[in-house]
């Protein structure tokens, strides 16, 4: 169950994550935060926020069906409200009861570095103070990841102890995007995962331009290999080889959403590989 906006022109939230999971074989059964013609990057937007109530009939209702004990993952990202947050959280619970091996993977939507904070008042610190003691997987990119600890961080070590102290308080996998520091260089993007197992990071070329929604797909692709394989080191290698393939095929015809459709078969089989490497 993957919980997340929906967005009628373009991809964001649920339409970044929807299809490239269907497109690896994953059944996915979305449920909607948001109705918005277009994401919010683009400073205008129009459409509903779904009320909390709204969101928790559909889990319900789902769950009347009587088939959560099949999910095995529930995915969260783009509230829309703070209320939303709390029917996140009574999904996982649901889910969990149902099927006690489920994962909550959540990515704490809220900003990044380029365009500060675009979640609204009171979303960070719910993300803060109330999900990440629950989620098992969390996908933080830097911005989110110093929000979440309270520590700017500088250089690769303090990086490195703001996942731990994130780990500490809860999720076992935490995943970060966007990573930079002083003694990283320019020249790379780089993802981060750390998990009980070790600590590994990925690589890919720079492209020099902002995209919206590559980190709602660089999350459902990383959940659905890591539910396959159990690996960090082998789901964030494989994530960065499709998000890197799909930002570059986008980058290179111009278009300022993701080409998702046009790129997909690139989600199976991208034409640029990477490996993480241990730290
Ligand atoms: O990529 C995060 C995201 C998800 N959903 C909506 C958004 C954004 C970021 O702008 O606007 C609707």
């Amino acid at each position: 169950m993957s919980i997340q906006s929906a967005v009628a022109y373009g991809h964001a939230g649920n339409s970044s994550a929807v299809f490239p999971l269907q497109r690896l074989g994953v059944d996915v059964w979305p449920v909607y935060t948001v109705n918005f013609s277009n994401h919010t990057g683009y400073g205008a937007w129009r459409g509903p926020l779904i009320p909390a109530a709204d969101v928790w009939e559909v889990v319900q209702g789902v769950n009347d069906r009587g088939v959560l004990n099949q999910a095995d993952a529930l995915l969260c990202g783009y509230l829309g409200t703070p209320e939303v947050g709390q029917v996140i959280l009574d999904s996982a619970a649901l889910i969990r009861e149902q099927n006690p091996d489920a994962v909550f993977c959540a990515d704490p939507v809220m900003g990044d570095a380029d365009r500060g904070f675009y979640a609204r008042p009171g979303i960070p610190e719910f993300w803060r103070d109330h999900v990440v003691a629950r989620a098992d997987i969390m996908t933080p990119n830097l911005f989110e990841l110093e929000f979440l600890t309270g520590h700017p961080t500088s250089t690769l070590s303090e990086v490195l102890g703001a996942v731990d102290e994130l780990r500490q308080r809860g999720p076992s996998v935490v995943v970060v995007t966007s990573v930079v520091g002083e003694d990283l260089g320019d020249d790379a993007m780089r993802m981060i995962g750390v998990s009980d197992d070790g600590a590994w990071i990925v690589e890919t070329p720079v492209l020099d331009r902002t995209f919206t929604g590559s980190g709602d797909l660089t999350t459902a692709m990383f959940l659905a290999h890591w539910l396959r394989s159990r690996d960090v080191s082998e789901a964030l290698g494989a994530t960065a080889s499709i998000v890197y393939s799909i930002l570059e095929h986008t980058t290179r015809v111009g278009h300022r959403e993701l080409r998702l459709v046009a790129a997909q078969d690139d989600i199976v089989a991208p034409r640029h590989r990477f490996e993480a490497r241990p730290l």
